[in-house]
């Protein structure tokens, strides 16, 4: 196979969870112009829509599966209703997650859990279900977006920080169970990029100048910046590559 073609997503579907903004858009968009078609996923249906008429005006082959993605039963329905209607999902990208920032001695449990069901156990509901199809398939692969939080923490994320580090160990469980089967699992880990929701912290000069610094890139991420290790861990040119998490951190992790 010529080297570049091994990048090439054309014939796979792509389902994206958390995708109607963010991280999870930049992400979709990215796995469509490498060729994959694309299924938009997010609980309100007025933003899916509004983003996948965004991304069928640059010429991308999108549908839309509104469904909550903490609800076992929802998601089973929708994984069924997607390969029935549109296709088998060769590409499940696990990117649904939400903040809810609090020191933890003042952290309801709700805050707790809502995180913890949406950026954790949301990855365990959507693989528990689209990945039997792709092991009889034998063939699938299974893109977790971890984050640097996977490794490192920060004062009043500690919900978060705890769902991202299980993150990076269910990909490694993932890998362990279903790599004989021709699924390769891996997850992309974003250091500080501006998206709806970091715009809190983007808006705070003071928080601002510390992660420019913090960072050796010295500068946020680009959303777009996501995508080359997204299509990498999608495609065919990692097809030996299973349990790994890629930081897109512009150097963080590396640096005290
Ligand atoms: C924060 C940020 C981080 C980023 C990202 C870093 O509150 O420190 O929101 O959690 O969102 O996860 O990888």
């Amino acid at each position: 196979m010529a080297a570049r073609s091994l990048f090439d997503l054309s014939g796979q579907i792509a389902l994206i969870t958390g995708s109607s903004q963010g991280l999870g858009l930049a992400l979709a968009r990215g796995l469509g112009q490498a060729g994959a078609s694309l299924v938009l996923n997010g609980r309100c249906e007025a933003k899916l829509a509004a983003a996948a008429e965004l991304l069928r005006s640059e010429g991308l082959r999108v549908t839309t599966a509104a469904f909550d993605v903490t609800q076992g039963g929802a998601v089973e329905q929708a994984v069924a209703k997607v390969e029935a209607e549109f296709g088998p999902i060769s590409v499940l990208v696990n990117n649904a997650g939400i903040h809810r920032r609090a020191p933890l001695e003042e952290m309801s449990e709700t805050q707790w859990r809502e995180v913890i069901d949406t950026t954790l156990t949301s990855a365990f509901l959507v693989a528990r279900h689209v990945a039997p199809r792709m092991i009889a398939r034998r063939a699938g692969k299974i893109i977790n977006t971890c984050s640097v939080m996977s490794e490192v923490g920060r004062p009043t994320t500690g919900n978060y920080a705890a769902a991202k580090g299980g993150l990076k160990m269910l990909t490694r469980a993932m890998a362990t169970e279903w790599a004989r089967h021709n699924v390769q699992i891996n997850a992309i880990g974003p250091g500080y990029f501006a998206t709806e929701l970091t715009a809190p912290l983007v808006q705070n000069p003071k928080f601002n100048d510390w992660i420019c610094a913090r960072t050796p890139a010295a500068r946020w991420g680009k959303p777009e910046e996501l995508v080359g290790a997204a299509i990498f861990l999608a495609s065919a040119a990692s097809d030996f590559v299973n349990g790994q998490i890629l930081y897109v951190d512009g150097g963080l992790l590396a640096a005290i």
